[in-house]
C-alpha cells in the first residue's frame, strides 16, 4: 500500500505531505490516508498547528474526475473540511503548482493559506459540466464578494498568486524555493500570535452591489447569456452563489451539495468529463512506445506568410521559438509580418499581453526569401496553396536543402500526404501537421502520419503540439484527414435538403439549437462564398450566388441579406435560386422538418463518417473523432462530439433510424460495417468487449 498521507513533527508543527501522482487528485485512499494524519496529529498535544501540503508538481488539482458515476467512498469532502474547518488547532494549507477544484476548495477550509509566487488556484469544474461541490461556492463569496466570485466559478479560470492574494484567497506568498520552510514559520508565527483560527464561513458576504438587490445574478446571467447558452451548470452555479448571500453558511452548503448531484448525473457533464480524458488519451500513439527518440525542435522555419503561414507562425513564437518565415517576394513578408504583429496589438487592447512581450514575439521572426534560409531549421513546415505540384516542388527543393534530421512537413488540409513524401529522398522525415484557421487560435492539430513517417517524428510533433498549445489527434492519409472528412456529410445533407425545399433557416437553426455556434449556411456567408468556391460540374445555389454578387456577410447578401448589425435574414433571391436550381436539377419538393428529424438527417452521416474513419484505421480511436470535432468544428463540448453523442442516443436506434432513411436519401445513410457491428451487439462505440 503506498503510502499516500505521511506526517513528520518539528517544533510542534505537523506537516502532513500528500503524494498522489500525478497530480495529488483528492481520491478516496487520499483522503483517508489525510484524515487519519489530521485526526492523528489535532489529538497529538505535541502538535499546535498543522500544516498540509503536496509531494510533486503540483498541490491537489482537484477530486478525482474518475470517481464520478461512480458510488461515493468514505470519507466525504464534507467531512474531511468540516474536521479542518473545526480543529481546534491552526491548519495552514501550503500551495504550489496548481490547486483546483476540491484541492483549492480543501485549502479554502484551511485556516490559513500560504502559497508560492508561481502558484495558481482556481474552480475549473464549470469545464466539467459541474460546481464546486465541496464548500467553493460558499467560501469564496464570503472571502471576495459575491461579483467575484460569480466571475472566478463561471469562469473557472486559473487564478496567479499574486491575484489571489490581492483578492483575498490566500494569506501570503513565499518564494517558490523554500515553501515548506516558510509554511512552518507561518505556522510558528500564527501558534506564537496566539493559534487563531480564521474560517470562511465566519466572514460576511458582501457584494460591491447593496446585498439586498438579487438583481446581481440576473444581471451577470443576462449579461453571460451568449457564453452560458446550452450549458446547464453556470445557472446552477448562480444560483449556489446566490444562495451564500441568502442563506446561512450550513444551509448554502445543502444547496450547493444538492446542486452538485443534479449536475453530476446529467448527460452534459458525463460529455464533458469524456473530452477531459479524450483530450488527454488523443496524444497517446499505441506503436510510438514512451522511450521513442523526442528530436529538439529549437528553432522552425514556416513557408509562407499568408493567413495559415502567419498562424502558425504565431504558435512557435508564443512558445519562445524562433521561426524563420519564407515568402517569395519582401512585400509578401512584410504583408504576413504585419498581420501578425496587429493580432498580438489585438491582445494587448485586450489586456491580455504587453507591449513588451509582442516585441520579444516579434523579434523571434527571420524573414527569409529564399528556401535557403532553412538550412539550418530543425522543422520547416510548408503552408502554401493547396496544389500537389506546387508542394511536391517545394518539398523537393528542401530535400536539398535541409539539414540532415529536419522535420519536413506540410499544412495540406487535404492533398496525399505520401504523393508529397515521394517527392524527397527522405520520406521518413515528413509528416502533416493541419492547423485549423485561425491557426493561432483553433487548439486542433491533426497530425497526419505518412505510410513512411519515422517513429521519432511521429512522437516529436505530438510532444510538439503540446507545446505550442495544441491538442494533437494522430490522422491517417486519406482525403480531409478526421475533422473536414467527418463534418463535409453535414453540409452535403444541409445542401440537399435545401433544394428539397427545407428552408435554410430551419436547417441553421436546429444545428444552433443542437449547440453550434452558428448554422451551416450562416457559416458559409461567414467564410465566404467565394472563398469556399467548390467546383462543382453541375449547377449550385453557391455558384448562383456568387455568380450575382451575393458572396456572404462581407457582401452584406449571401445565402441571407444581411442588415448593417449583420444580422441575417431571409432572402427573396435565394430562395428563387434555390426552387430554380432545384427544378434544372428535377429534384421534388420534399421538406424536412422537426428537429428531431432534422438532426437525424444532418448528424447521423457525421456518425456513420466517424465509423468509416475508425474502421479505416485513419483515426486510433472514438474519442479522437469526438476531439477532431470538439476543436476543430465547435461540435458542442457539452454533447462530448459526434461518436459519444451516438453512443448516448444508442446506436441501435441510429442504425434502425438510418436504415429508414437509406431509402429516401441515399448512401449517405447506409450504416457502415462496424456500426451495424456494435449496434448488434448493443455496445457503444469505444467500449470494450
Ligand atoms: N482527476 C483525475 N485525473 C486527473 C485529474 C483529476 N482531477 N487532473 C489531471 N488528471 C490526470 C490527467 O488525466 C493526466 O493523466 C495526468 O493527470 C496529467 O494531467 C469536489 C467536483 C492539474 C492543470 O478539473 O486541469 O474537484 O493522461 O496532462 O497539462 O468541487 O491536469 O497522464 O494518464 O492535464 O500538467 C476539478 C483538472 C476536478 C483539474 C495539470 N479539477 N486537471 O495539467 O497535466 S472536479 C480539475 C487539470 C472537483 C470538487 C470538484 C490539469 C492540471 P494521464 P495533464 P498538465
Amino acid at each position: 500500500m503506498t503510502i499516500l498521507a505521511a506526517s513528520a513533527l518539528t517544533g510542534g508543527i505537523a506537516i502532513i505531505t500528500l503524494d498522489n501522482p500525478p497530480v495529488n487528485a483528492l481520491s478516496a485512499p487520499l483522503r483517508a490516508s489525510l484524515l487519519r494524519e489530521l485526526q492523528q496529529a489535532l489529538a497529538d498535544s505535541a502538535v499546535e498547528a498543522v500544516v498540509i501540503l503536496c509531494a510533486g508538481r503540483t498541490f491537489i488539482a482537484g477530486a478525482d474526475i474518475t470517481e464520478f458515476g461512480k458510488a461515493p467512498q468514505p470519507p466525504s469532502f464534507a467531512e474531511l473540511f468540516a474536521l479542518i474547518e473545526q480543529a481546534p488547532k491552526p491548519v495552514i494549507a501550503a500551495i504550489h503548482g496548481t490547486a483546483l477544484g476540491g484541492g483549492f476548495e480543501l485549502a479554502l477550509a484551511c485556516h490559513y493559506r500560504v502559497a508560492a509566487e508561481t502558484a495558481k488556484v482556481g474552480l475549473p469544474e464549470v469545464h466539467l459540466g459541474l460546481l464546486p461541490g465541496a464548500g467553493g461556492t460558499q467560501r469564496v463569496p464570503r472571502l471576495v464578494g459575491a461579483e467575484a466570485a460569480l466571475d472566478i466559478i463561471t469562469s473557472g479560470r486559473q487564478i496567479r498568486a499574486k491575484e489571489a492574494l490581492s483578492l483575498g484567497l490566500i494569506d501570503t506568498l513565499v518564494p517558490d524555493g523554500n515553501l515548506r520552510e516558510s509554511a512552518i514559520a507561518f505556522a510558528r508565527d500564527v501558534v506564537a500570535r496566539g493559534s487563531a483560527r480564521p474560517r470562511a464561513r465566519d466572514h460576511e458576504v458582501w457584494t460591491v452591489v447593496d446585498r439586498k438587490r438579487p438583481v446581481i445574478f440576473s444581471d451577470f446571467a443576462a449579461k453571460n447569456a451568449r457564453r452560458f447558452k446550452g450549458f446547464a451548470a453556470p445557472d446552477a452555479i448562480i444560483a449556489a452563489v446566490q444562495a451564500a448571500v441568502d442563506l446561512p453558511f450550513e444551509e448554502g452548503l445543502a444547496r450547493e451539495t444538492a446542486l452538485f448531484e443534479h449536475l453530476v448525473a446529467t448527460p452534459q457533464s458525463a460529455a464533458q468529463r469524456h473530452v477531459f480524458f479524450a483530450e488527454r488519451e488523443a496524444a497517446r500513439v499505441p506503436d510510438v512506445s514512451a522511450d521513442t527518440e523526442i528530436l529538439d525542435i529549437r528553432s522552425v522555419g514556416v513557408i509562407g506568410a499568408g493567413t495559415m503561414g502567419g498562424g502558425i507562425t504565431m504558435n512557435f513564437l508564443n512558445a519562445g521559438i524562433p521561426v524563420t518565415l519564407v515568402e517569395m517576394t519582401q512585400e509578401a513578408i512584410d504583408r504576413g509580418v504585419a498581420v501578425i504583429r496587429r493580432n498580438y496589438e489585438a491582445t494587448v487592447r485586450k489586456g491580455r499581453m504587453s507591449a513588451e512581450q509582442v516585441e520579444q514575439r516579434m523579434g523571434l521572426i527571420s524573414p527569409g526569401l529564399d528556401l535557403a534560409t532553412l538550412a539550418d531549421a530543425d522543422l520547416v513546415i510548408e503552408a502554401v496553396y493547396e496544389s500537389l505540384d506546387v508542394k511536391r516542388e517545394i518539398f523537393g527543393k528542401l530535400d536539398r536543402i535541409a539539414k540532415p534530421g529536419a522535420i519536413l512537413a506540410s499544412n495540406t488540409s487535404f492533398l496525399d500526404l505520401n504523393r508529397i513524401a515521394e517527392a524527397t529522398s527522405r520520406p521518413e522525415w515528413v509528416i502533416g501537421l493541419h492547423f485549423f484557421s485561425p491557426a493561432n487560435v483553433m487548439r486542433l492539430l491533426e497530425v497526419v502520419r505518412g505510410a513512411a513517417t519515422a517513429k521519432p517524428v511521429v512522437a516529436t510533433a505530438m510532444r510538439l503540439a503540446k507545446r505550442i498549445g495544441k491538442v494533437p489527434v494522430l490522422s491517417g492519409v486519406c482525403d480531409g484527414f478526421i475533422a473536414n472528412r467527418l463534418l463535409a456529410p453535414r453540409g452535403a445533407q444541409a445542401e440537399a435538403m435545401m433544394l428539397e425545399g427545407t428552408p435554410i433557416d430551419a436547417i441553421d437553426r436546429a444545428l444552433v439549437e443542437y449547440g453550434f455556434a452558428m448554422g451551416h449556411f450562416q457559416m458559409m456567408d461567414l467564410v465566404g462564398l467565394d472563398v469556399i468556391g467548390r467546383d462543382s460540374t453541375e449547377r449550385t445555389v453557391m455558384g448562383e450566388l456568387v455568380a450575382c454578387g451575393r458572396l456572404g456577410q462581407k457582401r452584406g447578401a449571401g445565402y441571407y441579406d444581411y442588415d448593417d448589425t449583420r444580422r441575417p435574414s431571409e432572402s427573396g433571391i435565394t430562395s428563387e435560386l434555390i426552387r430554380d436550381v432545384a427544378a434544372t436539377r428535377g429534384i421534388r419538393p420534399d421538406a424536412t422538418s422537426g428537429d428531431e428529424a432534422l438532426l437525424a438527417r444532418l448528424l447521423y452521416p457525421v456518425v456513420n463518417e466517424g465509423a468509416k474513419i475508425l474502421e479505416e484505421g485513419i483515426a486510433l480511436r472514438a474519442s479522437d473523432v469526438d476531439i477532431a470535432a470538439i476543436l476543430g468544428y465547435n461540435w458542442p463540448v457539452y454533447r462530448g462530439g459526434p461518436l459519444f453523442w451516438a453512443n448516448q442516443i444508442g446506436l441501435g436506434r441510429i442504425v434502425a433510424e438510418m436504415r429508414e432513411l437509406e431509402g429516401r436519401y441515399g448512401e449517405a445513410f447506409c450504416p457502415t460495417d462496424l456500426l451495424v457491428r456494435l449496434a448488434d451487439k448493443g455496445r457503444g462505440f469505444g467500449e470494450t468487449a
